[in-house]
């Protein structure tokens, strides 16, 4: 696991084995209200990974650069809210999120924040009852690089080039500059508009990092292997919000700092 680069997010214990997300399914999941809110992603042939001579340095977890082939898919504008995996939960179907601290869950006025401190079967369960499912790693990448290569979804800018905030994250540990963007902390879904991948995403570059379905390959023979998570995020430096960027974590573990977004068929 890559070290983050600010404080240790408070709400990081695993979360007692968060209960096993249920099975059946109580209530008609709202599909049409979420594939309202994704994005078409073209099919193609596109650059993934990190070349150090174009991207790097890399890190050996980010190399090597290939050309992969992706079938064309959907995926969510957004980082999915507090308020749509409420309705996941009120059909009893996905179990709550944790609570306090820097977690969104039940607090008043965040509806529109990402949902965060769930743990990957939590998210995993999430997808699948809107008709969809998490990312590949692969997927994620594409829908934020295109067919360009791009270091950034927005392009090869800097995130505060031009002194234009691009995405929310932070940059050392003074709080003068996780404030610069405007947000010490998380923000509400899709306030970096400047920030848009060439798909029409918005915040996968910041604001929270986004799980994946894409098993870390060391620890692949684990029990519970780590799976990547994508896009960096409010306490992270400008680096771990390039395209290429990845981290893992163990799949029962939650974290205020991380969310997701779903995809689906075409
Ligand atoms: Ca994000």
């Amino acid at each position: 696991m890559l070290a983050c680069s600010k404080p240790a997010p408070k709400v990081q214990a695993p979360a007692k084995q968060a209960a096993p997300a249920k099975t059946a399914v109580a209530k008609p999941p709202v599909v049409a209200a979420v594939m309202e809110g994704m994005v078409k992603v073209p099919g193609g042939l596109f650059r993934f990974g990190c070349d150090d001579e174009l991207d790097g340095p890399c890190a050996q977890a980010e190399r090597p650069s290939r050309l992969v082939q992706v079938h064309g898919f959907k995926i969510d504008k957004t980082e999915v809210t507090v308020e749509a995996y409420k309705k996941c939960v009120d059909a009893e179907v996905c179990t709550r999120a944790v609570a306090g601290d820097e977690c969104n869950w039940g607090e008043s006025g965040r509806d529109n924040y990402p949902i965060n401190c769930v743990t990957w079967y939590q998210a995993d369960q999430y997808c699948r009852w809107v008709g969809g499912y998490l990312p590949s790693e692969v997927e994620w990448e594409r829908a934020a690089r295109g067919d360009d290569g791009r270091l950034y979804p927005w392009g090869n800018e800097a995130p505060d080039a031009d002194g234009i905030f691009r995405a929310n994250w932070g940059e050392g540990l003074a709080r003068q500059l996780w404030i610069r963007d405007k947000w010490e902390f998380d923000a509400p879904v899709g306030r970096f508009e400047v920030g848009a991948g060439p798909y029409g995403t918005l915040d996968q570059a910041g604001n929270v990092a986004e799980w994946t379905s894409t098993i870390a390959p060391d620890t692949q023979d684990d029990p519970n292997p780590e799976r990547i998570v994508k896009g960096g995020s409010f306490r992270e430096y400008a680096r771990r919000l390039r395209t290429y960027a990845k981290d893992s974590h163990g799949p029962h573990r939650f974290y205020s700092h991380v969310g997701f977004r779903c995809a689906a068929a075409k």
